[in-house]
């Protein structure tokens, strides 16, 4: 395979107004790339991306000005040819070129022709919601003569106004059997694929990096989507992990809750940036609504299962699991009809549950254990949208004006609620697992547990 830049150059043509800037957008993945307005004449010159392959340039996208006049410069070639002598299509061209109209009437037109002519394909971008006219097919005959390969793109077949079967149909008869269909704004998942190995079927001499470019998108793809999960798991860890030290005190408890809530919020938003960072997204194509955190969204959970053993760890000797075991259930079962304030009284006074199975030692140590933990509702909704997001951006085109939105209300998550994932349930009992908690400590442990969230997808 060649290495070197420039080795393949291909142009993005077609008529004005038809996507071509998005294109590129979206296969150089590039946000900032030209200017892109729902206007015809928006693009003014030809400006060029590379497309890199294993960090080597391999590939010169070139967007050019939409075409305006293809019927007038089709006439002119005409005029041209009944002056030359059997002049073949490129031999036209050039003629055209050089003469007064490629700087003048036509100055547009020949930008673009002139850099077909230079490259060694030409990806001719449609808007299939326009009928076919007798512009676009001179607008064909033009390009054709330039004695490139053409590959159409077939733009905005998400559209409901598409004709793309007129559009296949006219192209056939012009000796364009092979087409793509795509879309900038939310390509196929597979688009960029596609396009590349129908690419090397019309140019099949540089079959090697057309083949490394289709290889490398569905590998970015996989590692992409690995990478998203993530993050997304990391940010659950941290935050079923978290616990806020908290106080019977009401006041100090308020205060608590509001820097527990600032802290999720924060670390949520950590990931939404680390995610649109990722996928080559603006920090602004995300509207965000922030986490509908209550002081009900975050519990005092000291009764949390997980919890209770992390308990049962640190008391050393004094309390065996199969007493927390039993401490557990019976705390659980209590708590529902209870509730959590009346549950810590009903241990600490030992009545309701029995406590005769416990030792003394226990129960000082449950008694004003406070802390606020994460509740499961917030957990599983920060999932949901979070994975939303993660599928949002990997159908998103990097054409996209829209703002990514993802919000959804919580009753949702509360009649879908399945219990936590495993992974979390564990990091309950880590309050060392979470990077924003004060006690974090990085481990092989909490780097298994977002192992299997990630593979849990
Ligand atoms: N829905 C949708 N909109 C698109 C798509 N491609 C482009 N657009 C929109 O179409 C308009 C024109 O896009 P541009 O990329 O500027 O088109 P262009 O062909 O470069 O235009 P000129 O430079 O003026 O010739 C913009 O409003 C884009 O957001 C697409 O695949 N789907
Ligand atoms: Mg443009």
């Amino acid at each position: 395979m060649t290495n070197r830049l420039g080795a393949l150059q291909i142009a993005v043509v077609g008529h004005t107004n038809t996507g071509k800037t998005s294109l590129l957008r979206t296969l150089t993945r590039d946000v900032n790339f030209g200017e892109v307005a729902d206007a015809p004449g928006t693009t003014k010159r030809v400006q060029g991306a590379q497309v890199m392959l294993e960090g080597t340039p391999v590939m010169m996208l070139f967007d050019t000005p939409g075409i305006e006049d293809s019927m007038g410069v089709l006439d002119y070639l005409e005029q041209l040819s009944r002056l030359g002598d059997r002049l073949d299509g490129p031999e036209r061209l050039e003629l055209f070129l050089q003469g007064p109209e490629a700087s003048g009437r036509y100055e547009q037109e020949a930008r673009v022709l002139g850099k077909l002519l230079h490259c060694q394909a030409g990806l001719y971008v449609i808007d299939v919601r326009e009928p076919v006219l007798a512009k676009h097919k001179d607008e064909l005959v033009i390009l054709a003569s330039c004695g490139r390969p053409l590959l159409p793109i077939l733009n905005f077949v998400a559209s409901s106004a598409s004709r793309a079967a007129q559009w296949r149909d006219t192209l056939s008869r012009l000796g364009l059997h092979t087409c793509v269909e795509f879309d900038s704004v939310s390509p196929p998942l597979d688009g960029e694929e596609t396009l590349y190995r129908t690419l090397s079927v019309v140019l099949p001499s540089h079959q090697a990096i057309l083949s490394g470019l289709q290889l490398q998108s569905v590998n970015q793809k996989v590692a992409r989507r690995v990478a998203g999960l993530t993050l997304i798991a990391g940010l659950l860890i941290d935050l079923a992990a978290l616990r806020t030290p908290s106080s019977t005190v009401p006041e100090l408890l308020e205060q608590a809750i509001v820097l527990q809530q600032a802290v999720v919020r924060q670390r949520e938003q950590a990931c939404v940036q680390a995610l649109l960072l990722l996928f080559q997204f603006r920090e602004d194509d995300y509207l965000a609504h922030p986490l509908p955190l209550t002081e009900g969204g975050l519990s005092v959970d000291v009764f949390n299962p997980e919890a209770l053993k992390d308990i049962a760890a640190h008391t050393g000797g004094g309390v065996g699991a199969g007493m927390i075991a039993g401490a557990v259930a019976d705390v659980l079962s209590a708590g529902l009809t209870l509730g959590t304030g009346m549950l810590i009284g009903a241990v600490a006074g030992g009545a309701a549950l029995g406590v005769g199975r416990f030792s003394t030692r226990m129960l000082s140590h449950i008694r004003g254990f406070r802390e606020l933990t994460v509740a499961d509702e917030i957990l599983q909704f920060v999932r949901l949208r979070q994975g939303q997001l993660l599928e949002a951006l990997e159908r998103r085109g990097h054409a996209s004006v829209a703002k990514i939105d993802v919000a959804e209300g919580t009753t949702q998550i509360k009649s879908s609620l399945t219990a936590l994932p495993k992974p979390l349930l564990s990091a309950r009992a880590h309050p060392e697992w979470s990077a924003v908690g004060g006690r974090f400590q990085d481990s092989s442990a909490r780097q298994k547990a977002i192992l299997a969230l990630v593979e849990l997808g």
